[in-house]
């Protein structure tokens, strides 16, 4: 064996060593009724060191009206792609979620043309580079609403149809916060210590997502 590949060997047995350590937490959101909740943000801050969940990079699609998905994860400083892919002109402007109206301070406006028949649809990018909470909107279509959550913490990740999310967390004392669109009083986090073993939380909403209007 030459002294590289002892080198490399050994390099993936710790890098396989360090990636045991993570345990995965499984957090289940419900709303006030007790049913499953999509589109809730999981963050789980600790304090460990671990592979990131959250991502650097997304495409937010607008098609049929809508932003798809309505609810985006990434870190900070990630970078949206937004693509268009209705036959009509869309605006993306961005705003703190939370705030009654758009503000223009610190968002951003894009202007996306239409899709062409056979031509590839129209892309424009924003970086988001604060930690919080940003909604989406359309200047044209009022009904347009989608939200970025920008998270600080590495290790994040949006409920499926089931209202589940699974991160993947170092082990020792960990904090879980959820962040819905529809919950406008932040709930109440919950400490917890992260084992080897698999871990299984559930949060609950105060209130009960309006769903889409559209
Ligand atoms: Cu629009």
């Amino acid at each position: 064996m030459t002294f590289r590949s002892l080198f490399l060997t050994t390099a993936l047995l710790l890098g396989a060593a360090q990636a045991s350590l993570a345990a995965s937490v499984e957090v289940t959101v419900v709303d006030r009724d007790g049913k499953p909740a999509p589109n809730a943000v999981v963050v789980v801050v600790a304090t460990g060191s671990g592979a990131p969940s959250a991502p650097r990079e997304v495409t937010i699609s607008q098609q049929n009206m809508r932003f798809q998905p309505l609810v985006s994860l990434v870190a900070v400083g990630a970078k949206a792609r937004f693509v268009n892919n209705d036959a009509w002109e869309h605006h993306v402007r961005s705003s703190a979620a939370g705030a009654t109206q758009f503000g223009t301070e610190g968002g951003f406006e894009l202007r996306l043309e239409g899709k062409l028949e056979g031509k590839p649809a129209r892309t424009a990018d924003a970086v988001f580079d604060k930690a919080g909470a940003v909604l989406l909107g359309c200047h044209l279509h009022s009904s347009m609403r989608g939200y970025v959550y920008v998270t600080d913490s590495p290790w994040a990740a949006v409920t499926g149809a089931d209202g589940k999310a699974t991160i993947e967390v170092p082990p020792g004392p960990a904090t879980i916060k959820v962040w819905h669109p529809d919950q406008l009083a932040d709930i109440a986090p919950q400490q917890t210590t992260v084992t080897s073993a698999p871990l299984k939380a559930t949060m609950q909403l105060s209130v009960v997502p309006r769903g889409r209007r559209i």
